[in-house]
């Protein structure tokens, strides 16, 4: 599936003449027509094409990947009465990092042992209620349903309700079932996810280092982080002249919190800040809505757990990145896995690397969410689905509100 990304020029092209029009629309100061794209998937079998409730459109390819499993192409988003626009090229699990506490394994799911091929597991019609499966290689891989959010807007006498277009995979890794999930709103808002499921991995006798749940052959479950990645290529307004603002608010512990502004163009890896309630987003330089506002998506980290490992996984040493796409040079995947990357082209091995001064033009956000499993009783024999999830929601990508 090389190709779906080395098209992305010819893409682009024709993103842009949408983005001319979109941008003239604006000047000329009347509604955009509709000029509705469909990306080709190669095969109408790899195309998702919904309309939620509220008339909202997500059109997106997908693709089955030995390591990343399931991976989307070319997601655009179609506000309701609103204009079609290419949010995401390409979305990823870019890697599943799991260090045991007791430095007993340090495992990187994705790249060592791969979501798809035969551990992306075949899905029954029983785990996918009120939904669709779709099928790669005779093996029913996909769960698409479509549901409903509770309000899109409660304001006294009036309320609407929201619904999401959900798409998931099942990859059994070990004893582990992950749960990749990717939803999309109706209002334009992305949230990925990911649910740990099956049985516990490792476990010990060493009280430092696991939690008592005298399960049979199991005094203690060992205890564990997964880091869970994934890599966003945001397309919006054509594949160049992306920018990332981080923006926080000074003044912690006085009456005063005045906002400030960081916008670069070049790469850059960055941490969390709960008391600076530091938010970052990816903006388009040139295109803007109707208001005149640059469009952009912002970053809704979650901030549970933060796991920062030793020297050797740099990778952890920031939460957020930032970099200039280079998911293939040379016909050859590069800048694909967080950690555990393939260096044979002289590419890094981690994405900590990745980040070297570089300007950015076609950026890639990298976010990974932290979950520190800490076992209990309940997570044996089988484990109690934990879920982790972040949000990617649109800021300024309309004018107003849309549902
Ligand atoms: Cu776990």
């Amino acid at each position: 599936m090389l190709c779906i990304n080395l098209v992305k020029a010819k893409r682009i092209l024709s993103l842009l003449l949408l983005s001319v029009f979109v941008v003239g629309t604006v000047v000329l100061g009347r509604p955009a027509p509709a000029a509705a794209i469909t990306p080709n998937c190669g095969s109408t079998a790899f195309l998702i094409d919904t309309t939620l409730p509220n008339g909202a459109r997500w059109v997106m390819c997908w693709e089955e990947r030995r390591n990343e499993g399931i991976v989307l192409h070319e997601a655009y988003f179609t506000p309701r009465n609103g204009v079609q626009r290419l949010v995401l090229y390409r979305a990823s699990v870019s890697q599943i990092h799991v260090p045991y506490d007791n430095n007993g394994a340090r495992l990187h799911d994705v790249s060592d042992y791969g979501l798809g091929g035969a551990n992306l597991l075949d899905l029954t019609p029983a785990e996918c209620p009120g939904g669709a499966l779709l099928q790669n290689n005779g093996k029913d891989v996909i769960c698409r349903t479509v549901s409903g959010d509770g309000y899109a807007y409660k304001a006294y006498g009036t309320q609407k309700q929201a619904y999401a277009l959900s798409l998931f995979s099942v990859s059994g890794i070990g004893k582990y079932n992950y749960i990749p999930k990717w939803k999309f709103f109706d209002d334009g808002t992305i949230e990925p996810s990911m649910g740990a499921a099956g049985t516990l991995q490792f476990c010990t006798t060493d009280s430092r280092y696991g939690w008592h749940i005298n399960a049979p052959g199991c005094v203690r479950g060992t205890s564990h982080t997964h880091n869970y990645f994934r890599r966003l290529d945001f397309d919006m307004g054509g594949e160049a002249n992306d920018e990332f603002q981080q923006i926080d608010f000074g003044g912690v512990g006085t009456s005063y919190r005045p906002i400030t502004y960081g916008n670069t163009r070049t790469e850059t890896a960055r941490v969390v800040s709960q008391t600076g309630f530091r938010t970052w987003r990816i903006l388009d330089r040139y295109v803007r809505n109707a208001d005149g506002h640059p469009i952009s998506y912002e970053l809704d980290a979650e901030s549970s757990h933060t796991f920062r490992g030793p020297a050797y996984e740099p990778w952890t040493r920031n939460d957020v990145y930032f970099t200039e796409n280079r998911l293939v040079v040379n016909d050859t995947y590069c800048e694909q896995f967080v950690s555990h990357n393939p260096t044979r082209t002289g590419c890094a091995g981690n994405l900590a690397s990745f980040v070297n001064g570089q300007s950015v033009t076609d950026g890639v956000l990298w976010y990974g969410m932290s979950f520190h499993h800490l076992a209990r009783d309940e997570d044996h024999p089988r484990m109690s689905t934990h879920w982790s999830s972040f949000q990617l929601i649109p800021r300024d990508v309309t004018a107003n509100s849309i549902r």
